[in-house]
Protein backbone atom coordinates (compact mmCIF):
# COMPACT_ATOMS: atom_id res chain seq x y z
CA UNK A 1 0.00 0.00 0.00
CA UNK A 2 1.13 3.32 -0.84
CA UNK A 3 -0.18 5.54 1.73
CA UNK A 4 1.95 4.12 4.03
CA UNK A 5 5.12 5.73 2.88
CA UNK A 6 2.60 9.06 2.59
CA UNK A 7 3.66 11.99 4.91
CA UNK A 8 0.67 13.82 3.90
CA UNK A 9 -1.73 13.91 0.36
CA UNK A 10 -1.06 16.87 -1.39
CA UNK A 11 -3.75 18.35 -3.84
CA UNK A 12 -2.94 17.64 -7.54
CA UNK A 13 -0.26 18.72 -9.76
CA UNK A 14 -1.61 21.89 -11.80
CA UNK A 15 -4.93 21.18 -9.68
CA UNK A 16 -6.03 18.40 -11.98
CA UNK A 17 -5.70 15.70 -9.14
CA UNK A 18 -7.85 12.85 -10.70
CA UNK A 19 -8.47 9.80 -8.72
CA UNK A 20 -5.62 7.22 -8.87
CA UNK A 21 -7.41 4.25 -10.80
CA UNK A 22 -8.07 6.85 -13.67
CA UNK A 23 -4.76 8.27 -13.85
CA UNK A 24 -1.79 7.44 -16.48
CA UNK A 25 0.16 9.46 -14.84
CA UNK A 26 1.04 9.17 -10.96
CA UNK A 27 3.39 11.85 -9.26
CA UNK A 28 4.85 11.61 -5.96
CA UNK A 29 7.40 13.84 -4.80
CA UNK A 30 10.67 12.28 -3.51
CA UNK A 31 12.17 14.86 -0.61
CA UNK A 32 15.37 12.90 -0.54
CA UNK A 33 18.31 15.16 0.61
CA UNK A 34 21.23 13.26 1.93
CA UNK A 35 24.38 13.52 0.21
CA UNK A 36 24.45 17.34 -1.31
CA UNK A 37 28.14 18.46 -1.19
CA UNK A 38 27.43 22.02 -2.04
CA UNK A 39 24.08 23.55 -1.18
CA UNK A 40 21.59 21.03 0.80
CA UNK A 41 17.50 21.80 0.73
CA UNK A 42 16.14 19.35 -1.55
CA UNK A 43 13.64 18.12 0.78
CA UNK A 44 11.58 21.18 0.32
CA UNK A 45 11.42 20.89 -3.29
CA UNK A 46 8.34 18.66 -4.00
CA UNK A 47 5.77 20.94 -1.93
CA UNK A 48 7.46 24.01 -4.29
CA UNK A 49 7.02 22.55 -7.62
CA UNK A 50 3.43 22.02 -6.89
CA UNK A 51 2.57 25.62 -5.55
CA UNK A 52 4.63 26.79 -8.95
CA UNK A 53 2.15 24.11 -11.16
CA UNK A 54 -0.96 25.70 -9.74
CA UNK A 55 0.35 28.83 -11.03
CA UNK A 56 0.88 28.00 -14.77
CA UNK A 57 -1.56 27.62 -17.67
CA UNK A 58 -1.87 24.53 -18.55
CA UNK A 59 -1.90 24.87 -22.73
CA UNK A 60 1.06 24.19 -23.50
CA UNK A 61 1.74 26.47 -26.41
CA UNK A 62 2.02 25.53 -29.27
CA UNK A 63 1.14 21.98 -28.43
CA UNK A 64 -2.01 20.99 -26.41
CA UNK A 65 -3.88 21.74 -23.05
CA UNK A 66 -2.02 18.32 -21.53
CA UNK A 67 -5.12 17.93 -18.89
CA UNK A 68 -7.03 17.10 -22.06
CA UNK A 69 -5.34 14.09 -23.17
CA UNK A 70 -3.99 12.97 -19.67
CA UNK A 71 -5.55 11.59 -16.45
CA UNK A 72 -2.61 13.01 -13.60
CA UNK A 73 -2.72 11.91 -9.98
CA UNK A 74 -0.80 13.39 -7.42
CA UNK A 75 -0.37 10.90 -4.63
CA UNK A 76 1.86 13.36 -2.10
CA UNK A 77 5.30 12.52 -0.53
CA UNK A 78 7.19 9.92 0.64
CA UNK A 79 7.91 9.61 4.16
CA UNK A 80 12.00 10.04 4.38
CA UNK A 81 12.18 11.40 7.64
CA UNK A 82 14.77 9.67 9.56
CA UNK A 83 15.56 7.76 6.28
CA UNK A 84 19.36 6.65 5.89
CA UNK A 85 19.93 5.86 2.45
CA UNK A 86 19.86 2.55 2.26
CA UNK A 87 16.13 2.51 3.95
CA UNK A 88 15.04 5.55 1.70
CA UNK A 89 16.26 3.92 -1.07
CA UNK A 90 13.87 0.62 -0.55
CA UNK A 91 10.97 2.73 -0.07
CA UNK A 92 11.45 5.23 -3.33
CA UNK A 93 12.32 1.12 -5.36
CA UNK A 94 8.88 0.02 -3.71
CA UNK A 95 6.47 3.09 -5.03
CA UNK A 96 7.76 3.04 -7.87
CA UNK A 97 7.47 -0.69 -8.79
CA UNK A 98 4.27 -0.55 -7.67
CA UNK A 99 3.35 2.67 -9.65
CA UNK A 100 4.83 -0.26 -12.34
CA UNK A 101 2.57 -2.69 -11.32
CA UNK A 102 -0.74 -0.77 -11.13
CA UNK A 103 0.13 0.48 -15.03
CA UNK A 104 1.38 3.94 -14.45
CA UNK A 105 3.68 6.10 -15.21
CA UNK A 106 5.35 7.21 -12.43
CA UNK A 107 6.42 11.34 -12.37
CA UNK A 108 8.68 12.08 -9.26
CA UNK A 109 9.39 14.99 -7.98
CA UNK A 110 12.65 15.30 -6.66
CA UNK A 111 14.97 15.37 -4.33
CA UNK A 112 18.28 14.71 -4.61
CA UNK A 113 19.46 13.17 -8.12
CA UNK A 114 20.50 9.74 -6.14
CA UNK A 115 16.60 8.99 -6.28
CA UNK A 116 17.03 8.29 -10.08
CA UNK A 117 19.20 5.24 -9.64
CA UNK A 118 16.64 2.91 -6.90
CA UNK A 119 13.49 4.84 -9.20
CA UNK A 120 15.50 2.98 -12.06
CA UNK A 121 15.59 -0.32 -10.42
CA UNK A 122 12.05 -0.90 -11.22
CA UNK A 123 12.24 -0.75 -15.17
CA UNK A 124 14.04 -3.36 -17.39
CA UNK A 125 15.07 -2.75 -20.87
CA UNK A 126 14.80 1.30 -21.29
CA UNK A 127 16.80 3.95 -22.50
CA UNK A 128 18.20 6.53 -19.96
CA UNK A 129 17.89 10.18 -20.98
CA UNK A 130 19.87 12.20 -18.77
CA UNK A 131 19.46 15.98 -18.58
CA UNK A 132 22.40 17.21 -16.93
CA UNK A 133 25.71 19.76 -16.33
CA UNK A 134 27.63 16.52 -14.66
CA UNK A 135 28.00 13.06 -15.91
CA UNK A 136 27.28 11.61 -12.00
CA UNK A 137 29.55 8.82 -13.33
CA UNK A 138 31.65 8.75 -10.39
CA UNK A 139 33.27 5.31 -8.89
CA UNK A 140 32.98 6.91 -5.38
CA UNK A 141 32.48 10.60 -4.08
CA UNK A 142 34.12 11.52 -0.59
CA UNK A 143 33.77 8.39 0.15
CA UNK A 144 30.21 7.31 -0.67
CA UNK A 145 29.38 4.87 -3.16
CA UNK A 146 25.89 5.99 -3.51
CA UNK A 147 25.15 9.65 -3.88
CA UNK A 148 24.36 12.50 -6.51
CA UNK A 149 27.51 12.84 -7.85
CA UNK A 150 27.78 8.65 -8.65
CA UNK A 151 24.22 8.15 -9.40
CA UNK A 152 24.80 7.29 -12.88
CA UNK A 153 27.74 5.32 -12.59
CA UNK A 154 25.69 3.16 -10.01
CA UNK A 155 22.91 2.74 -12.71
CA UNK A 156 25.12 1.11 -15.32
CA UNK A 157 25.42 -1.43 -12.86
CA UNK A 158 22.36 -2.92 -14.40
CA UNK A 159 22.05 -0.92 -17.14
CA UNK A 160 24.28 -1.40 -20.46
CA UNK A 161 26.21 2.09 -21.53
CA UNK A 162 24.80 2.12 -25.02
CA UNK A 163 21.12 2.64 -22.99
CA UNK A 164 22.56 5.72 -22.00
CA UNK A 165 22.25 9.16 -23.26
CA UNK A 166 23.94 11.74 -21.81
CA UNK A 167 22.70 15.41 -22.95
CA UNK A 168 23.68 19.07 -21.93
CA UNK A 169 26.48 17.81 -20.48
CA UNK A 170 30.03 19.99 -19.75
CA UNK A 171 31.54 19.59 -16.14
CA UNK A 172 32.89 16.30 -14.95
CA UNK A 173 36.68 14.80 -13.70
CA UNK A 174 38.63 13.20 -15.62
CA UNK A 175 38.57 9.92 -14.65
CA UNK A 176 34.40 10.25 -15.20
CA UNK A 177 35.65 11.59 -19.30
CA UNK A 178 38.01 8.35 -19.67
CA UNK A 179 35.26 6.07 -17.96
CA UNK A 180 32.68 7.80 -20.45
CA UNK A 181 35.08 7.57 -23.42
CA UNK A 182 36.09 3.64 -22.64
CA UNK A 183 32.40 2.40 -22.35
CA UNK A 184 31.22 4.74 -25.10
CA UNK A 185 28.61 6.62 -23.11
CA UNK A 186 26.58 8.72 -26.15
CA UNK A 187 27.13 12.61 -25.09
CA UNK A 188 25.46 15.14 -26.36
CA UNK A 189 27.41 18.49 -24.70
CA UNK A 190 25.63 21.67 -23.82
CA UNK A 191 27.21 23.14 -27.20
CA UNK A 192 26.10 20.57 -29.06
CA UNK A 193 22.70 21.32 -28.02
CA UNK A 194 22.90 24.93 -28.57
CA UNK A 195 24.45 24.62 -32.28
CA UNK A 196 21.62 21.68 -33.42
CA UNK A 197 18.71 21.73 -30.66
CA UNK A 198 16.75 19.98 -33.64
CA UNK A 199 19.34 17.81 -35.03
CA UNK A 200 20.45 16.25 -31.63
CA UNK A 201 16.59 15.86 -30.86
CA UNK A 202 16.07 14.07 -34.37
CA UNK A 203 19.42 11.53 -33.47
CA UNK A 204 18.27 10.89 -30.35
CA UNK A 205 14.91 10.04 -31.38
CA UNK A 206 16.66 7.98 -33.30
CA UNK A 207 18.80 5.97 -31.36
CA UNK A 208 15.91 4.92 -29.01
CA UNK A 209 13.12 4.12 -31.83
CA UNK A 210 10.72 2.29 -30.02
CA UNK A 211 12.26 1.79 -27.33
CA UNK A 212 10.84 2.59 -23.54
CA UNK A 213 12.19 5.59 -22.15
CA UNK A 214 12.78 7.24 -18.80
CA UNK A 215 13.49 10.73 -18.49
CA UNK A 216 15.65 12.41 -15.66
CA UNK A 217 15.80 15.81 -15.69
CA UNK A 218 18.68 17.59 -13.63
CA UNK A 219 17.88 21.18 -13.20
CA UNK A 220 21.65 21.99 -13.30
CA UNK A 221 21.26 21.36 -17.12
CA UNK A 222 19.93 24.94 -17.48
CA UNK A 223 22.18 27.52 -16.93
CA UNK A 224 22.24 29.26 -13.13
CA UNK A 225 21.17 32.74 -15.20
CA UNK A 226 18.01 30.68 -15.61
CA UNK A 227 17.94 27.97 -12.93
CA UNK A 228 19.92 29.52 -9.98
CA UNK A 229 18.33 27.42 -7.22
CA UNK A 230 20.74 23.95 -7.72
CA UNK A 231 22.49 22.02 -5.30
CA UNK A 232 25.56 21.91 -8.00
CA UNK A 233 25.40 24.97 -10.36
CA UNK A 234 27.06 24.95 -13.41
CA UNK A 235 27.70 28.36 -15.67
CA UNK A 236 27.46 27.81 -19.77
CA UNK A 237 23.68 25.75 -20.12
CA UNK A 238 20.64 25.73 -21.81
CA UNK A 239 18.51 28.36 -21.33
CA UNK A 240 14.55 27.61 -20.33
CA UNK A 241 13.65 28.30 -24.14
CA UNK A 242 16.60 25.71 -25.36
CA UNK A 243 15.15 23.22 -23.04
CA UNK A 244 11.27 23.53 -23.60
CA UNK A 245 12.45 23.33 -27.60
CA UNK A 246 14.28 20.18 -27.17
CA UNK A 247 11.94 18.41 -25.11
CA UNK A 248 9.37 19.40 -27.39
CA UNK A 249 11.69 17.79 -29.93
CA UNK A 250 11.47 14.47 -28.35
CA UNK A 251 8.10 13.83 -29.05
CA UNK A 252 6.49 10.66 -29.78
CA UNK A 253 8.59 8.77 -27.64
CA UNK A 254 7.63 5.92 -25.46
CA UNK A 255 8.30 7.85 -22.48
CA UNK A 256 7.38 5.40 -19.15
CA UNK A 257 8.89 7.43 -16.52
CA UNK A 258 10.45 10.48 -15.65
CA UNK A 259 12.07 12.72 -12.56
CA UNK A 260 13.03 16.44 -12.32
CA UNK A 261 15.66 16.56 -9.21
CA UNK A 262 17.62 19.38 -7.56
CA UNK A 263 16.18 22.27 -7.06
CA UNK A 264 17.19 23.46 -3.77
CA UNK A 265 14.33 26.14 -2.43
CA UNK A 266 16.08 28.16 0.19
CA UNK A 267 18.33 29.28 -2.59
CA UNK A 268 15.61 30.11 -5.13
CA UNK A 269 13.69 33.55 -5.78
CA UNK A 270 11.08 30.85 -7.22
CA UNK A 271 12.24 30.94 -10.74
CA UNK A 272 13.79 27.96 -10.06
CA UNK A 273 10.32 26.16 -9.04
CA UNK A 274 7.90 27.50 -11.58
CA UNK A 275 11.36 26.51 -14.41
CA UNK A 276 10.42 23.07 -12.89
CA UNK A 277 7.03 22.99 -13.02
CA UNK A 278 6.86 24.33 -16.49
CA UNK A 279 8.95 21.74 -17.64
CA UNK A 280 7.10 18.92 -15.99
CA UNK A 281 4.09 20.21 -18.21
CA UNK A 282 6.44 20.17 -21.57
CA UNK A 283 7.07 16.31 -20.59
CA UNK A 284 2.99 15.80 -19.85
CA UNK A 285 3.08 17.11 -23.18
CA UNK A 286 5.28 14.61 -24.89
CA UNK A 287 3.53 11.78 -23.06
CA UNK A 288 -0.40 13.47 -24.10
CA UNK A 289 1.33 13.66 -27.76
CA UNK A 290 2.38 10.14 -27.75
CA UNK A 291 -0.26 7.99 -26.07
CA UNK A 292 -0.07 5.76 -23.34
CA UNK A 293 -0.01 2.24 -23.37
MN1 LIG B 1 22.99 15.14 -11.61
Amino acid sequence: MISRYLREVKPGFGGFDESYEAAEVVFAGIPLDLTSSCRPGTRFAPAKIREASMNLETYVMPRLDVFEHLHVSDIGDLDLIGADMTAAGERIREVVRKLRRDGKIPALMGGEHTLTYFALRAFDDVYLLQFDAHRDLREEYRGKRVCHATVTRRVLERLPPERLIQLGTRSCSKEEEEFAREVGIRTFTAEDLLEDLRGVADKVRELVGDSPVYLTLDLDVLDPAFAPAVSTPEPGGLSTLDLLKFARGLGGMRICGFDVVELVPPYDNGITAFVAARALYEILASVAESGTD
